[in-house]
């Protein structure tokens, strides 16, 4: 049996929606074995963020020594990194392990606002982790941040698209989520020589914990059982489609996606 390996290196959700729990149900529900790197413990509900508790870098090192001195991993996503210091040592062991097939999640803040990126860790992102990238996959908000330009119309994405491919990322993906007038929502792709667009309806939901990570796990996934890019978001878009028109409506607040909605798409 051929098995494909993903490797997740981001902060745990309590609440099981986004981080590295988004990430391994994504990876299950495409059939690729999920493994993870904790970068840090946040305890947190639909309603927000209570608590951020980073690891040392010692054992965020360890996990990735340990994945991959062993098992190993076909591709590697990276979503909350939280500090300058876990983004360099990540950046130094994806390099050593020749880690290829990687997909940085640029993780900057919760829905409610709470930090899962410090401040100055945004410099080491762009410096050691975005050259070293196949997909970088921002939303218009962290697009902002990255190149340091407001983003309103899909012309300022495209040039924020060539801005960051410019730092050494071979494709970037700008979400079109955040960006509410019209009733289709429309990422963007662009590989150093074109533009492709996917589109999809918009879905009226307060239910949209975790999309990010989500559809980052799920182009991980697909692009380690070796399908091309745009493979793997045009599977991504349809997995996290699927993910947010099911809903689930549990929690009291931002509730997340529903991880298996794409697999019942299948069931004859
Ligand atoms: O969706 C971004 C994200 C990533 N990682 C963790 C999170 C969140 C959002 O809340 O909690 C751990």
């Amino acid at each position: 049996m051929n098995v494909y390996k993903a490797l997740t290196i981001a902060g745990s959700d309590s609440g099981g929606g986004a981080g590295i729990q988004a990430d391994l149900k994504t990876f299950q529900e495409l059939e690729v074995f999920g493994m993870s790197a904790l970068t840090a413990v946040t305890a947190q509900n639909t309603l927000g963020v209570q608590g951020v508790y980073p690891l040392p870098v010692e054992a965020v090192v360890q996990q990735i020594e340990s994945v991959s001195t062993d098992l190993g991993a076909d591709a590697v996503k990276t979503g909350m990194l939280f500090s300058a210091e876990i983004i360099q040592a990540v950046a130094e062991k994806i390099k050593q392990f020749q880690l290829n097939r990687l997909v940085v999640d640029p993780v900057m803040v919760a829905k409610g606002g709470a930090p899962l990126l410090q401040q100055e860790a945004v410099h080491a992102l762009k410096t050691y982790l975005l050259p070293l990238a196949t997909v970088v996959t921002p939303n218009i908000p962290e697009a902002e941040v990255l190149t340091n330009r407001t983003i309103r119309t899909l012309d300022d994405r495209r040039e924020a698209a060539k801005r960051l491919y410019d730092l050494g990322v071979q494709h970037v993906v700008i979400k079109g989520g955040h960006d509410d007038d019209g009733e289709e929502a429309v990422d963007l792709l662009y590989d150093g020589h074109e533009f492709s667009y996917f589109t999809s309806k918009r879905i009226e939901t307060m239910h949209t914990h975790g999309t990010g990570c989500t559809f980052a796990a799920a182009i991980t996934a697909e692009l380690a059982k070796g399908r091309t890019v745009k493979e793997a978001v045009e599977t991504a878009k349809a997995f996290i489609q699927a993910a947010i028109e099911d809903e689930l409506g549990i929690g009291h607040g931002h509730g997340p996606t529903n991880h298996w909605a794409y697999r019942k798409t299948f069931v004859r």
